[in-house]
């Protein structure tokens, strides 16, 4: 962030919107593309890219071509009371695909009896949780649309603790500016403050009306349908808050790390 004159045009404050005022000509064009793309929701967008979501076409893009400094441009234009489209139960997908950077029967194998999740960082109570723990907190269900990079979108039902809940419960400092997760394959992911803190944005402890079978994640998964599906950890081991960008498995190898709306 201490890149010599025209960069530090970019590094904006904390507390104000960007405006295009802060930005060079060709940034300027950039801001553009982006209200257009936030005024889409993440399954309009796919219709647009008509669902192939691959290289080469412009929403593609502007979904994947930006670089760390405009995941802040795009944190000013997350809306936190934006919902993602809901669906019927009836239009859940049959059946729903799996994907991970394994194949399946590689998936891991994780012991619930003995299963804690931990937490660290900056939260004020850093006791482990059980499964047992995490289902005695209220639950909410959610039916929405999962968005692969890689090409398919799959509606599936997840329910779980809303995470803003979960956050609470361990007095988690929600002025920091990251969530990370770590995960029991070695998968690692994280969030921004103001997605974690989405009413839409959830643990995930069942998926349909059982516990989340071992390929979409057992025991626990991050389900936050804001986000493309590659910022949904499973086998969620450990949670952490922090104000250092924690990164992720895909985020570290090029992918947007917002990667949402
Ligand atoms: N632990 C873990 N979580 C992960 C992944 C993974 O490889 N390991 N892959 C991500 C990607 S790219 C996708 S599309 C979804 C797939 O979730 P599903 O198997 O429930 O469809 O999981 C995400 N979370
Ligand atoms: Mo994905």
């Amino acid at each position: 962030m201490s890149a010599p004159n025209d960069d530090k045009r970019i590094v904006m404050p904390a507390a104000e919107p960007p405006s295009a005022a802060d930005f060079k000509p060709q940034l300027v064009q950039l801001q553009r593309r982006l209200l257009l793309r936030s005024s889409l929701s993440l399954g309009a967008l796919s219709m647009l890219a008509g669902c192939t979501m691959q290289d080469g076409d412009a929403v593609d893009k502007v979904l994947w071509s930006m670089s760390r400094w405009n995941d802040r441009v795009q944190a000013w234009l997350f809306n936190r009371n934006r919902l993602a489209t809901t669906y019927a139960r009836s239009q859940v997908t049959q059946p729903f695909p799996f994907n991970a950077f394994y194949p399946e029967y590689d998936v891991p194998e994780v012991d619930g009896a003995g299963y804690r999740l931990e937490v660290s960082g900056r939260v004020a109570d850093k006791r482990a949780w059980s499964l047992a723990q995490l289902r005695a907190l209220p639950q909410a269900g959610q039916i929405t649309r999962h968005i692969c990079i890689e090409g398919w979108s799959a509606i599936g039902e997840w329910r779980g603790v809303a995470l803003r809940t979960f956050l609470e419960r361990i007095g988690a400092d929600t002025t920091a500016r990251y969530i990370g997760f770590k995960c029991a394959d070695r998968y690692y992911s994280s969030l921004d403050m103001e997605t974690a803190l989405h009413p839409q944005t959830m643990l995930a402890l069942d998926f349909g009306s059982e516990p989340l079978p071992a390929r979409y994640g057992y025991p626990l998964k991050l389900r936050v349908p804001t986000k493309l599906g590659f910022k949904n950890p499973k086998h969620i081991a450990a949670l952490f808050v922090t104000n250092e960008n924690p990164g992720g498995y895909w985020e570290d190898q090029g992918y947007n790390w917002f990667s949402g709306l």
